[in-house]
């Protein structure tokens, strides 16, 4: 092999994951090479450019913290920050730390090939590269393999044809337009509201209601901006102590140890407050079907308080647990079903038939369409690893080894799959914590790995088979313990791909998994196994 497609490691994904690990192992002297399939850096926020993209986790902290100098220099506009300007910082990162010099854009890893004599790993790109590693980093995301619906006849149609995940980088412009929407997860519930504004008339399509909490996103309070970064140190230890690593003000009641009329006014509040921190309203809301119902009604009462027309207020209203799913976080998302211009048709009552030609048909009849929106989200957490050829000892292909779920140590390393990493992999706190700190985890054991492995003149590290059944039981054990496996249609579970094996995949209880991995690190590594 040509010595210039020799390196230590490869990192698929320029995202954040894949631009910190960069980063990061090149201070430990290797030599790194990543891999984009996009023609920029950003990830998910490269990707997801569609009207109302935004994030959920407040600005302040959803930015990295390795760099205390980047943290103090960039400003950001808003509360919660809207994609063109999460994408604008993750170009400032990339431009600051000269990232750009090792990243290959629009290149996709195709293959990756163990080799047992060499210890090393060889791949593949769909632009005919051909590389040789020692290590592997995947930092392809956790919702980046976007899911197109297998809806009859979706080839057929001949209007604009749009996927929230894959939105185009040229401005849509829906004025004049009628518009449908299928999809009423976080990326329909935030770009429905701002479509029917342009638009002549909007259809949305829902399969399952969800339950939403306005943002009530705002300007940036500069005193409170400037008194965070007085002290961002601190109010990052903080938040990392907090279960998801997002601040938030945890009650500490049951909710049914109060009245109703106490249980309210702690809901309201929250209301008013607005995004996730409506969850932690009361201890038990994630736990216990009784308390998690008080919230279910609260909330169902506010959508009926929101929307004029009785009847469409109900379809609105989530049957499930709140929680189970993720919490959508919206801007108008209830009130925007007042307009004269929206219409709202349950598709679990009259089923999508086909797509035509001309728009979509259900059981109750004909929708015509300028443009069509499938906001029909992701195969998350494995999708994207999966689609690469990834063949480990033995020949044995990830997908194999992952037919009946995810198997692996710490949502990190795979047994059968040495110097392969997953960075917020399926069995990490990943999508139930704020993405980016745990990508900083990650990466930071990661790194402290392989310095590990430099230091000891190791060249191959996996999991053990054992330390990887007692982590997957682990996170199974800890997911019954909640209601997010009380039987709602999760991606969180693979329930919305077809045919996906049913397991919960992430580790609940970002504090928790960072002591463990602590233990384990100064237990020697315990479970990882080295030569
Ligand atoms: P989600 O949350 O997975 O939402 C996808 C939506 O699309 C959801 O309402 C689905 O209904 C619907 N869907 C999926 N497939 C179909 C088919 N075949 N027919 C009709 N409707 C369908 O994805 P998002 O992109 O909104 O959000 C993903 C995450 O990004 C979000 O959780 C945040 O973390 C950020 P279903 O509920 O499956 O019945």
């Amino acid at each position: 092999m040509d010595k210039k497609n020799k390196f230590d490691v490869i990192v698929v994904g320029a995202g954040f994951a894949g631009m910190y690990a960069l980063y990061k192992l090149r201070k430990l002297g290797l030599q790194v090479k990543v891999y984009e399939a996009g023609s920029g850096v950003g990830g998910t926020w490269f990707w997801n450019r569609y009207p109302g993209a935004r994030c959920d986790v407040n600005s302040l902290e959803y930015s990295y913290q390795f760099s205390d100098e980047l943290q103090q220099e960039w400003n950001w506009s808003e509360r919660y920050s809207g994609q063109p300007e999460i994408l604008e910082y993750a170009n400032h990162v990339a431009d600051r730390f000269e990232l750009i010099k090792d990243i290959q854009f629009n290149t996709r890893v195709l293959e990756l090939d163990y080799n047992e004599n060499t210890n090393r790993w060889s791949g593949k790109t769909d632009q005919g590269d051909r590389f040789d590693t020692q290590f592997c980093v995947m930092a392809t995301g956790c919702l980046s393999k976007h899911n197109v619906p297998d809806i009859e006849g979706l080839d057929r149609f001949q209007g604009e044809l749009l996927h929230t995940g894959k939105w185009p980088h040229t401005p849509v412009d829906f004025k004049g337009k009628s518009v449908g929407v299928i999809g009423t997860g976080s990326s329909g519930i935030q770009s429905i509201p701002i479509i029917a504004e342009q638009a002549s008339s909007l259809t949305v399509f829902q399969r399952t209601p969800n339950f939403s909490i306005p943002a009530h996103n705002a300007p940036m309070d500069k005193n409170h901006e400037a008194a965070v970064k007085r002290n961002y140190r601190e109010f990052r230890k903080e938040n990392a102590l907090q279960r998801a690593a997002i601040r938030m003000t945890p009650n500490p009641e049951s909710a049914l140890a109060v009245s109703q009329i106490e249980r309210d006014t702690v809901f309201e509040k929250n209301w008013l407050k607005g995004g996730l921190p409506f969850s932690a309203s009361f201890s038990d809301i994630g736990v216990s079907l009784d308390a998690n119902a008080t919230a279910v009604d609260f909330v169902h009462r506010k959508i009926k308080g929101l929307v004029d027309d009785p009847e469409v207020a109900e379809k609105l209203c989530p049957k499930t647990v709140i929680g189970c799913k993720r919490l959508c976080v919206d801007t108008g998302y209830y009130e925007t079903f007042n307009r004269a211009n929206v219409n709202l048709v349950d598709i679990k009552k009259h089923p999508i038939k086909c797509v035509t030609e001309s728009g979509v048909s259900t059981s109750t009849g004909d929708h015509k369409f300028d443009a069509l929106v499938l906001a029909t989200g992701f195969d998350a957490m494995t999708g994207a690893i999966l689609s690469i050829d990834i063949k480990g000892q033995g020949k044995q292909t990830l997908a194999t080894r992952w037919e009946a779920g995810p198997k692996n140590y710490l949502g990190l390393t795979i047994n059968g799959f040495p110097n392969l990493f997953t960075i917020t992999g399926p069995g990490s706190p990943s999508v139930l914590s704020n993405m980016i700190v745990a990508i900083e985890q990650h990466v930071d054991f990661l790194s402290e790995l392989l310095k590990f492995m430099q230091k000891n003149a190791k060249e191959k590290v996996e999991a053990s088979l054992n330390a990887e059944d007692d982590w997957v039981d682990l996170v199974n054990n800890i997911a019954d313990q909640t209601l997010y496996t009380s039987g709602c249609n999760s991606w969180y579970i693979g329930a919305n791909i077809p045919g996906k094996p049913a397991v919960f995949m992430p580790y609940i209880g970002f504090p928790t998994y960072v002591e463990k991995c602590k233990e384990i690190v100064s237990d020697n590594y315990r479970g990882f196994e080295f030569s």
